[in-house]
């Protein structure tokens, strides 16, 4: 595949940001045969910083360029992909910081500025007190907070903003830290779109990013595809790696002058993003930003870890719970008499309004529930359907339209089958809560047709648009769900057991 000529909004999924062909331009790349170092590739920006025209370079050796001392220690061993000893280095009378690591059969060479006199330990000395307070925070919305104010302190952008992931990739700003002038964004919402798949399984791979002036001009890597693969280069890991005109077009329409972004990892999985705005112009070096790499690994770590303890504690609360109802249904295996008519009711396991048993054909409700005749039509024609033993949603009327009928007490519904049978259900209702939603603009006005530049183009307008969001209960929760499974698990090895001894009565 080639960069297309012209991207559009139509599919924006499929633009290849990874082999843009363009550098930003605080920096010189250099690409170079990994196996002979002879530059294959570079920036025509060259001139600007090294004093040599880049058509100049293009099949010299390396050593030309960087000395051959240097040169020499590039060499790698075959694939390996991690190879990142950074070097600084005098040339034309400037100081850079040179960042190489390697791509298919290049190895890239990430010239940046640095100045003579920067102290790369200098911020590993505040890495001790961000340890610290991090790891006092109490919890994961305290931690967020204090990250969001150190960022702030550090690096000194207008804005910064912890931004979580929802499970369908829409976003939320859920801390702040910004310059007073500034209007809070503090809790808008943006939807999935924003930073499509190709871009957040980039942060996967290149932790951190800048874009140091949001109007800059895009430098070409010439020749366009490598002679060495015939292929563009795949800047996926390149510091310097040249922006999405599409998020530059997003960015400008934000007013924003330049952007720090950051990958907040947890499981292995993006969480979400430490965000910085500036409104200017903003270049922050490679150890400034090996630093922000530190803090939101620190930062990711101590969120996964309070988030398991507050999972842990509530495992510890629903398995007593679960205890006391296997408990209850004792060994005659009286399921609906043991989940329904004694102290501890199945509906204690989970917050929920009411729930029902449908056991063996017969219904039995508790608590705010729909009419019996609403809870059998909902197993029949559509619980009962679904293949998957567990099935839960906070928008049942979005799957199950005649819903709409008992918004009030089952917006939201959580629901297991019981043993092998299709037909035997333990159900969890919720009520509607309805929430307003604030949107960083109105994401249905995601593009608009711009005639200046006939295409599309990102919404323009970032303004707080508020949506009532009807027909949605709470959400359920991770070790909401897990509590579901556990008593389902349970309950079949009951049935089975009971179906066993049935069984054997009859022979
Ligand atoms: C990238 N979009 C991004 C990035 C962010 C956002 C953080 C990553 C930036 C980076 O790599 O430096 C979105 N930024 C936000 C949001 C907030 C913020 C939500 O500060 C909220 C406060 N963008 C669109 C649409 C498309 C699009 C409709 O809005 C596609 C048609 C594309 N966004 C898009 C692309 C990238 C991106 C392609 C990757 C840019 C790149 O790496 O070159």
């Amino acid at each position: 595949i080639l960069y297309p000529e012209k991207v559009d909004m139509t599919n924006c999924e499929k633009e290849p940001i990874h082999i843009i062909g363009k550098t930003q331009a605080h920096g010189v790349l250099v690409a170079c045969d990994k196996k002979t170092l002879k530059i294959s590739q570079i920036g025509q920006n060259s001139e600007s910083f090294f004093g040599i025209h880049h058509s100049k370079l293009l099949g010299e050796n390396v050593s030309t360029l960087i000395g051959a001392e240097l040169s020499e220690s590039l060499r790698t061993d075959d694939g390996n992909e991690e190879f990142s000893e950074v070097n600084e280095l005098e040339l034309n009378g400037r100081h850079f910081v040179m960042i190489p690591h390697i791509s298919g059969d290049s190895l890239i060479l990430d010239f940046e500025p640095v100045n003579k006199d920067s102290n790369p330990y200098k911020y590993q000395k505040q890495l001790t007190r961000i340890l610290n307070i991090l790891g006092a925070s109490d919890s994961p919305e305290s931690l967020c907070i204090d990250a969001a104010r150190i960022t702030k302190n550090i690096f000194g952008y207008d804005r910064v903003m912890i931004y979580k992931f929802d499970e369908e990739w829409n976003g939320q700003v859920i801390a702040e830290e910004k310059e007073d002038e500034l209007e809070s964004w503090l809790g808008l919402h943006y939807p999935a779109g924003d930073i499509p798949k190709q871009s957040r399984e980039l942060f996967l791979r290149q932790r951190i990013r800048i874009i140091s002036n949001v109007n800059y001009k895009p430098i070409p890597i010439e020749p366009a595809l490598s002679p060495v693969s015939g292929e563009p280069l795949d800047l996926s890991r390149s510091q310097l790696r040249g922006v999405s005109p599409i998020h530059i077009e997003y960015l400008q329409n934000m007013k924003v002058g330049a952007s720090l972004t950051a990958a907040l990892i947890s499981n292995g999985k993006l969480w979400g993003l430490l965000a910085c705005h500036h409104y200017s112009e903003k270049y922050i070096n490679y150890y400034q930003r090996q630093t922000c790499d530190f803090l939101t690994q620190i930062f990711s770590n101590e969120l996964t870890l309070k988030e398991t303890n507050r999972y842990l504690s509530k495992l510890d609360e629903w398995s007593k719970i679960k205890s006391q109802l296997i408990e209850q249904i004792g060994k005659k295996g009286r399921i609906k008499k043991g989940l329904l008519d004694n102290s501890v009711l199945f509906t204690d396991l989970l917050d929920c309004s009411g729930g029902a048993v449908f056991y063996k054909n017969k219904l039995r409700l508790v608590g705010e529930t729909p009419s019996k005749t609403q809870v059998k039509s909902l197993i029949k024609d559509f619980l009962s359907n679904n293949e998957e033993t567990l099935f839960f949603t906070k928008n049942l009327v979005k799957v199950y339209p005649p819903a709409q009928e008992f918004l009030s007490t089952a917006s939201g519904v959580l629901s297991v089958k019981l043993g092998e049978s299709d037909n035997d259900f333990l159900i969890w209702f919720r009520p509607e809560v309805v929430q307003n939603l604030s949107w960083g603009g109105n994401p249905k006005n995601k593009a608009s047709f711009d005639e200046s530049k006939q295409r599309m183009t990102p919404r323009k307008s970032f303004e707080k648009w508020t949506q009532e969001l009807t027909g949605y209960s709470e959400s359920w929760k991770d070790y909401q769900i897990s509590a579901a499974k556990a008593i389902r698990e349970n309950l079949s090895s009951i049935i089975l057991e009971k179906q066993k001894k049935e069984i054997e009565k009859l022979n």
